[in-house]
């Protein structure tokens, strides 16, 4: 039975109280009565449980010392013997009821201050969600993977190999014997450690950091026979300073396809069918003359200038033309350095500058741009 239903009576039990009636003043000792006694306890329980703490009045009711039930339990041996074991009984029950509703208010305050901080520390679901930063792939990556993706849709296998490579691969094979200029310390990028040959001494050669994807098609075409269509994205090496238009590390795509009978002609439908997809529609391609040692003939590919079809702008310098990258039909001295019978297969090869790609696609002014992670850059490209 909760106390706060409980209402005193002088004249008998009200309904369903747990105490015996018993008069409002004590004739003996003038002390407050039990009745009187509950009635302030009760109120003042009722503002401790408002105010939080159940302490203060746990104190003052069943303080060992000084609470009013030890005192009203000691003061029993005041009490005329006749009277002692009623009031005793009396005092007794009392005790019971301040302790019960006691540990009933102790919970009740504790329940108020549990659910008060799990309010506190709970999420409101309903609340707008922030927005995550969301990372994304970086300009370079994304022109990368969308070549990646044209040459898959061609029929072509991506083939990655390593950046650092030895002379062989990266020079000799590519017809570019010890004299060749490209070989300087000026212009590549050498290792401290050679590699060791089979026998020592003679026959050590340096490593280096490649300074053309090529080296990795030389290595394919050691390992597998034709017919070969690939394509070779990936880092390369060269030792230039960091400018406008020049970086010391930059990113290739090259291709090689290698067969009976592949022509000029194939390079050409090939590539054409690319800046098609990659750049516009309409574009056409041009073959002007070039030199490579690993390709014979050579040519420099441009592209029609996408912005102006051709009549003349700002970003073709006013020719209608776009420089894209070089390519040709691979040298007979390089399939012969990989054991292939050059009167048997012909093959073709291009190679073509990741950030240059990416520079001429979203005119971007300066190379450094894509180095510098600098997100108000990066931000600006789609995923
Ligand atoms: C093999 C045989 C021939 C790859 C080729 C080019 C021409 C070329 C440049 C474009 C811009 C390099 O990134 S760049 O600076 N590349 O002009 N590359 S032909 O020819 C090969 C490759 C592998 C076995």
């Amino acid at each position: 039975m909760e106390g706060t239903a409980f209402k005193p009576s002088r004249t008998g039990h009200p309904e369903g109280c747990p105490l015996p009636a018993i008069s409002m003043s004590d004739p003996i000792s003038s002390q407050p009565s039990i009745d009187e006694l509950r009635g302030e306890f009760d109120q003042q329980l009722t503002s401790a449980i408002q105010a939080g703490n159940v302490q203060p009045v746990r104190d003052r009711y069943l303080g060992r010392k000084d609470g009013v039930i030890t005192r009203l339990l000691k003061d029993l041996g005041t009490v005329p013997p006749e009277e002692r074991r009623e009031r005793g009984a009396n005092a007794n029950r009392f005790k019971a009821y301040v302790e019960q509703r006691i540990e009933e208010a102790v919970e009740a305050v504790r329940g108020v201050a549990e659910r008060a901080a799990l309010e506190r520390a709970s999420l409101d679901v309903t609340l707008p969600g922030r927005q995550p930063q969301l990372g994304r792939r970086h300009p370079l990556t994304l022109v990368r993977d969308r070549m990646e993706a044209i040459f898959t849709r061609m029929g072509f296998a991506i083939v990655e190999g390593p950046e650092i490579e030895d002379e062989r691969h990266n020079f000799d094979a590519l017809n570019m014997p010890a004299e060749h200029p490209a070989r300087d310390m000026q212009d590549t990028l050498y290792l401290a450690t050679p590699v060791k040959g089979e026998s020592g001494g003679p026959d050590d050669f340096r490593t280096l950091l490649r300074t053309h994807t090529s080296s990795m098609q030389i290595r394919y075409m050691e390992t597998h026979k034709p017919p070969i269509r690939i394509v070779v994205p990936g880092r390369v090496y060269r030792r230039d300073d960091l400018d406008l238009t020049h970086s010391p590390a930059f990113g290739q795509v090259e291709a090689l396809v290698v067969g009976e009978d592949i022509s000029m002609a194939h390079l050409k439908g090939t590539l054409l069918a690319f800046v098609r997809e990659m750049f516009s529609a309409n574009a056409r391609v041009r073959f002007r003359p070039s030199f490579f040692p690993y390709t014979e003939p050579s040519a420099e590919i441009d592209i029609s200038c996408w912005q102006c079809d051709g009549a003349g702008c700002q970003m073709c310098k006013k020719t209608g033309w776009i420089e894209l990258g070089g390519c040709g039909m691979v040298h007979p001295a390089v399939f012969e350095a990989v054991g292939y019978d050059p009167e048997q297969v012909t093959g073709f090869a291009w190679g073509l500058g990741i950030e240059r790609i990416a520079i001429l696609r979203h005119q971007v002014g300066d190379i450094r741009m894509f180095y510098e992670n600098d997100l108000r850059f990066l931000e600006q490209f789609p995923y």
